[in-house]
């Protein structure tokens, strides 16, 4: 219990969701665990702060401390994933990719990004999105079986002629081909930008491949794989960038900072250059492929028959349900999931045909592969019956999750 919170309203709510946090089986594959020191920076006194500006370049007074902490922030990210220039205010991942954007194209100007049901991102051109009305995105899609086919960039690359080409995606559990991306966009004469909010950690922890050395501009949250508080990043290299990337987030579209949450980015930071964050990024990425051939195995069909990641995108044809349904029957079990849409599906984003799964957050409470086995076998049986022993299943799942710390 939260004693120090005087509203016992919100100290009760938030007392009821850590007890759900830790008593469910979280397989949100964008979701994860702070360690306490993430949490203590976010919560700290630098919430009173304003600080709109940049380090040694502040528009009010007060803020030295506050500018050795932001520095600090740069320089650890730029060390972790190994660039020139990093920007740690953005808000969150939309806020990075906008400013991206604004910094590398012109309102009007033609992207490429995946399309949103094949696996992209709001802010990779969908129409509902800013990135949709103010740009005039194309898309690229994944093949009928799920993979990124190249040659048909390529060649939609070569006919739309972008002014920037964007990888990087929510629902795609294999690995990219950052070299072959650079090679494309630069055959058009196009900005690279590699989004990869959602494998941030596992770059981090060199369990897959960077987009460094080859992405024009890297942008990524940091609350997913990456462990840290909820906000982004953006990554560069090219010196002629700087101004106008760091112009593009203040004053272009944000204001101050919120420099408790970039403290606890620099703790976040330092924690991923530990050596045990190596071995974290490598047990996600084996409990990823152990639930991926338990399900397999019990009869599951998943796009690209396998993953390479965090993340696993169930296609629940063969099984006659929604991912709606699915999504249902095991929250009612207590393992929390997201219903997604599969490349070509046939229902609505409300409904899906899919679910998917991730292991950044059962990784981070210490459960490994045999623990991954027992899940799949609920799973299982939570959608074989479809729902009718969710009930009864919840027992099983609530003492066994309950028994492991958050934060292992
Ligand atoms: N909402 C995130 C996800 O779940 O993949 C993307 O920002």
């Amino acid at each position: 219990m939260l004693n120090e919170i005087m509203d016992s309203e919100i100290n009760k709510l938030i007392d009821l969701e850590e007890k759900r946090q830790k008593n469910t089986i979280g397989l949100i594959a964008s979701e994860n665990i702070v360690s306490p020191q993430v949490r203590e920076a976010t919560g700290s006194v630098l919430t009173h702060k304003y600080a709109e500006g940049y380090p040694g370049k502040r528009y009010y007074g007060g803020n030295q401390i506050i500018d050795e902490i932001e520095t600090m922030a740069i320089e650890r990210v730029c060390k972790l994933f190994g660039t020139k220039f990093a920007n740690v205010q953005p808000h969150a991942g939309s806020q990075a990719n906008m400013a991206v954007y604004f910094a590398l194209m012109e309102y009007g100007d033609k992207f490429l990004g995946l399309d949103l049901s094949h696996g992209g991102h709001l802010t990779h051109g969908s129409p509902v999105n800013f990135s949709g009305k103010i740009y005039r995105p194309i898309h690229y899609q994944v093949n009928k079986e799920g993979w990124l086919d190249y040659n048909e960039i390529e060649k939609i690359a070569k006919k739309e002629k972008p002014k920037l080409i964007q990888c990087g995606y929510t629902a795609c559990p294999r690995t990219i081909d950052f070299k072959r991306f650079k090679e494309i966009a630069d055959s058009v004469d196009a900005y690279l930008m590699a989004d990869v909010a959602h494998t941030a950690g596992l770059i981090a922890g060199k369990a897959f491949p960077s987009p460094v050395g080859y992405a024009d501009a890297i942008t990524f949250t940091t609350h997913k794989t990456l462990r840290g508080p909820r906000g982004a990043v953006m990554l560069w290299d090219n010196e002629e960038l700087e101004k106008k990337m760091r112009m593009a987030v203040f004053p272009g579209l944000q204001g101050g900072p919120m420099e408790n949450v970039i403290a606890a980015k620099a703790v976040c930071f330092y924690e991923a250059m530990q050596p045990e964050f190596k071995e974290y990024a490598k047990q996600v990425v084996k409990n990823a492929r152990t639930l991926a051939e338990e399900l397999m195995s019990l009869g599951f069909k998943l796009i690209t028959e396998g993953t390479d990641s965090h993340l696993i995108l169930i296609d629940l044809h063969n099984k006659e349900i929604t991912g709606k349904e699915a999504q249902n029957w095991l929250e009612t079990a207590g393992i929390v999931c997201n219903k997604n849409t599969v490349p070509y599906d046939d229902k609505s984003p409300f409904v899906t045909s899919g679910i998917r799964f991730g292991t950044p957050i059962v990784t981070t409470r210490g459960m490994k592969e045999s623990e991954m086995k027992m899940i799949a076998d609920w799973v299982n049986k939570i959608i074989e019956s479809k729902g009718e022993n969710s009930e009864k299943i919840k027992k099983e799942v609530e003492e066994f999750a309950g028994k492991w710390p958050l934060f292992a």
